[in-house]
Formats: structure tokens, sequence, C-alpha cells
């Protein structure tokens, strides 16, 4: 493949609610969108680290900054055919996984819409609809949480994550569950405890989560395995899966039963489809995170789910959850029993909206090859 220059963007998007977890809050989205052009056409990549570095140590400063010193002129200099080869070459640069996964998510694209055929297709997905489930963010004010689940139960979504930690935890638990009775429900703690909580952790069993999503540190599996021990709640790993190599060290000591996969945290698609693969190899469910992205994103994502091991509903829900307007068309949106239909067009299968992307963009730069 041969590309002739690569446009960045950073885009500000407002959200139709901020999103507040245990370490942040994120109101208006800056995101980069990779356009990769070539003389056949243009791909779409999207850059989703957050703006400050409270989920990994990325950000959207920090991304422009690695794309435009290191990864760029590594994808310029040197000779490379496939979007695989070119994932292989950027493992020169340590780490800086989701500018990673920007590049070569457009990388991605491009490659498929000058074949011809959908990222789908490509990635031997099945066409099947994605089971969609919603994240929700920290609600202070309990009757504010419980009547935005009651609103995503009845839009169709078919399961609820909600965030917690410590001190928030028991009661917003006990009050959804009397609320709604047994309805599919897990909770991510963004690794907000430690192995000193694991009572209090075992306490949550009763109330019959399908997981507890990333309980303790990013960097420490082996407190996971410990703790799997001691509570009947499935863990499922999300900040400590970086690599198909820490996949598997985690699924060898049982520090998880279940793992969230996302595209940009494991620093790009090669590395999902690695990890996915293990993960059928050894009989563990996956299933697709969100970082909160741009319909470009979220059209990657799409791909991903469309694999055979992504079996539980992920944290890819409609682009009305998070935007006003999204800039792909046609927008991402749910089925009324809580699925996301997979699109059939080459590449990403969307259309970028290119007036709605311009006017977003806050800062633009063009790097020819
Ligand atoms: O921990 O899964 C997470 C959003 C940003 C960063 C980390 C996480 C999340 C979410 C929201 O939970 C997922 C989404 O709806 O895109
Ligand atoms: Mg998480």
């Amino acid at each position: 493949m041969k590309l002739s220059k690569v446009i960045l963007r950073e885009i500000g998007m407002k959200m139709k609610n901020p999103f507040v977890t245990g370490s942040g809050k994120e109101d208006e989205r800056r995101l980069i969108i990779v356009e990769a052009h070539s003389e056949q056409g243009i791909g779409y990549g999207e850059v989703s680290a957050l703006s400050a570095p409270y989920y990994t140590e990325e950000t959207t400063q920090t991304s422009w900054y690695v794309l435009k010193e290191f990864l760029l002129p590594l994808a310029f200099k040197e000779e490379w055919d496939k979007p695989v080869q070119l994932a292989e070459l950027l493992e020169q640069v340590r780490r800086h996984h989701m500018a990673k996964a920007g590049l070569e998510g457009a990388v991605w694209d491009l490659y498929a819409r000058e074949n011809n055929t959908s990222l789908i297709s490509l990635l031997n997905g099945k066409s099947r609809a994605v089971p969609s489930g919603v994240s929700v963010g920290i609600y202070p004010d309990l009757d504010q949480l419980v009547e935005v689940v009651g609103d995503y139960l009845e839009l169709g979504y078919q399961r609820i994550k909600i965030k917690i930690k410590p001190g928030w935890d028991k009661k917003p638990l006990q009050a959804l569950r009397e609320k709604y009775g047994n309805f599919p429900l897990m909770v991510d703690a963004n690794a907000s405890y430690t192995l000193a909580d694991a009572n209090r952790l075992k306490r949550l069993d009763r109330f019959g989560l399908m997981m507890i999503e990333q309980p303790l540190a990013q960097d420490d599996i082996i407190d996971h395995a410990k703790l799997q021990q001691v509570i009947g709640t499935p863990i499922c790993l999300d900040e400590s899966i970086e690599s198909v190599a820490q996949a598997r060290k985690a699924i060898e000591l049982g520090s998880c039963q279940i793992i969230n996969i996302k595209i940009a945290r494991v620093g790009g698609l090669r590395q999902a489809l690695l990890i996915h693969q293990l993960c059928q190899e050894r009989e563990v469910p996956v299933w697709c995170g969100g970082m909160l992205e741009s319909g470009v994103g979220r059209a990657h994502a799409l791909a991903l789910s469309s694999l055979p091991g992504f079996s539980l509903p992920g944290d890819i829900s409609a682009s009305a959850r998070y935007w006003e307007e999204d800039i792909i068309t046609p927008e991402v949106t749910l089925s009324e029993d809580g699925y996301i239909e997979l699109p059939t067009g080459p590449g990403l299968g969307f259309k970028v909206k290119r007036d709605l992307l311009e006017e977003y963009t806050v800062r633009k730069e063009e790097f020819v090859n």
C-alpha cells in the first residue's frame, strides 16, 4: 500500500450527558480523526484517548504528538503491504496504543475500500446483528441513576453496566434490583479497589451480577487471581489487558473469566484480533468495550464485534446515546430488541459526513508522503 498523505483532525463533540467515572469526567469529547489517503480513496480511523490521562496514560495531545513525530514518519519511510504489516512496524514505538490504533484503523478502512470489500468480510466476521449494552456513568443522585437505567431498559439495551467505586456500590445496586428486578446487570470499578476490599466485594455476590469489570489495579493480575478465589461474581478485565501476551497470562493465572476487548486500549485491530483468537481457543467469552467514540470509532468496534467470540453484549451503544449528531451516516441505531445491525458497504460501511467533520474540527494538519 502507498499512502499519499495523512490528515489529522482534532474534533470537539459535545456529549449529550457528561460521562462521569471514579476517575474523571468527559463533557466535550476531544477525539482525533485520522484520514489515510491514497490514489484510490480515504480511510478513516479514530484516536479515542481521553482528554486527561486517568483511564490510560495517553491523552488527545500525547497521541497527536506521537503520531506526528514518530508513527507517521515510520509509516511513510518503510515499505509495507497490508494493515497487519503496518501494525507490526509500529511496534518499534513502545506503547502509545491509542495513537497506533487510530492510524492502523484508518489503514484497515482504506485497505478494505481499495479491495472493494467491507471490513467485516475482511475480518471474516459474521453478518449478524450485534447485541448491545450500555455503560452508565456515576450519578451521585440515586433517583437520577435509577431513572436513567429505566430509560435505557425501555430503549431495549440488553444489559446495563454501572460504574462503582468504594463507597458507591451496594447502594446503587440495591436500588436497581429493588426497582427493576433481575435484569442483566454488571459493574465496572475502573481499578478503584484493592485486595483489602475483598470481603466487601464478596458482599456484592448477592446481586447476581453478570460480572465485575476491573476491580483492582491496572498492573495487578496477581491480586485479581486472588480476588477471584474469594468472590463468586466473574471478573472481567479491561485496563489490565493491553496485549495478547497479557491476556494469556491473566487467563492462565485465573485473574479473569471474561475479557473486554477495546481496539484502542490494545493498540489496534491486529492485536484485538489476536486476543479474540486466544480467547476462542481458551473458551473465554469476550465483549467489545467502548471509549465514548464518534461514529468512526464505533464502526471499527462494530466490525470487530462481528467475530464469533463476541458472545456477550458490549458497550457499543447507539449514536444517540452520546451525540446530538454523529459524524457518520446512517447513524448507529438500536433495534427494539437491543441489537445493532451491521453495515454492508465497503470499508467501515458508513459514510463520513465531511461537512460536519469540518465543522467539528478544532485543529487540522496535513502530512504529505
Ligand atoms: O472503563 O469501559 C471503561 C469510557 C471511557 C473510558 C473507559 C471506559 C468507558 C466506558 C464507556 O465505560 C463505554 C462507552 O459507552 O463507550
Ligand atoms: Mg472499563
